[in-house]
């Protein structure tokens, strides 16, 4: 991975790469899911084709026992055939034109996925730019909106390091400047 601007806050850093997340070795990845916890495509096939096909089945077993999982919620799992050791499941909005409530509940998934790794005691975590897929978030609006949450959650002493691992320039961009505009220079 290259190109990894970081940002310290407090005890901890937030770092704004580009790469592919399942190659990313942190403790935790965040899975950008639906709410059927099936797979699909975008990072969620990605991840579902690494980590091979007891991903699905604990996916499975969660579901059969709790439901579908709403947007802003997250559950975890292990990572299975990935480096990272567990894979935290959350599921973003999809974007209706921006009044349907999709800013609190992007902030949802970012404040239960650093949530979920604190409480199992993870320092690390790698997140992609969820909703800004076939979800439709624009990016610019999910840059702040992700660059917020991590930064507090990394105040709070939540995790040590979060890491935005982006798929394109674009997103890069677009998450290093949402960074530099709320954090400053890193
Ligand atoms: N590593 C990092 N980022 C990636 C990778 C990868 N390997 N592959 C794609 N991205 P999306 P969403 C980026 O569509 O918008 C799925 O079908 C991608 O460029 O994966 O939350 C689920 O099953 C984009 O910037 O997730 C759901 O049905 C970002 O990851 C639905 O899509 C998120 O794009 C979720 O949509």
């Amino acid at each position: 991975m290259n190109r990894q601007p970081a940002w310290i806050i407090g005890q901890g850093r937030l770092v704004v790469a580009m790469g592919d997340l399942t190659l990313a070795e942190h403790e935790a990845i965040v899975n950008a899911a639906n709410s059927s916890l099936l797979g699909g495509g975008g990072v969620d096939g990605a991840i579902h084709r690494a980590a091979g096909p007891e991903l699905l089945a604990a996916c499975k077993a969660i579901v059969a026992k709790r439901g579908p999982l709403p947007p802003g919620q997250a559950v975890i799992t292990p990572g299975f055939r990935l480096k990272a050791r567990w894979v935290i499941h959350t599921v973003g909005p999809i974007w209706h034109g921006g009044g349907h409530d999709e800013e609190r509940l992007l902030a949802s998934a970012y404040d239960a996925s650093l949530a979920l790794a604190a409480e199992h005691g993870l320092s690390n975590v790698a997140f992609p730019a969820i909703s800004c897929g076939a979800y439709g978030y624009p990016l610019d609006s999910a840059a702040s909106v992700a660059v917020g949450r991590l930064s507090a959650g990394i105040a709070a002493g939540l995790v040590c390091e979060a890491a935005m691992i982006l798929f394109s320039e674009a997103a890069h961009d677009a998450f290093v400047t949402a960074a530099k505009t709320l954090l400053g220079d890193p």
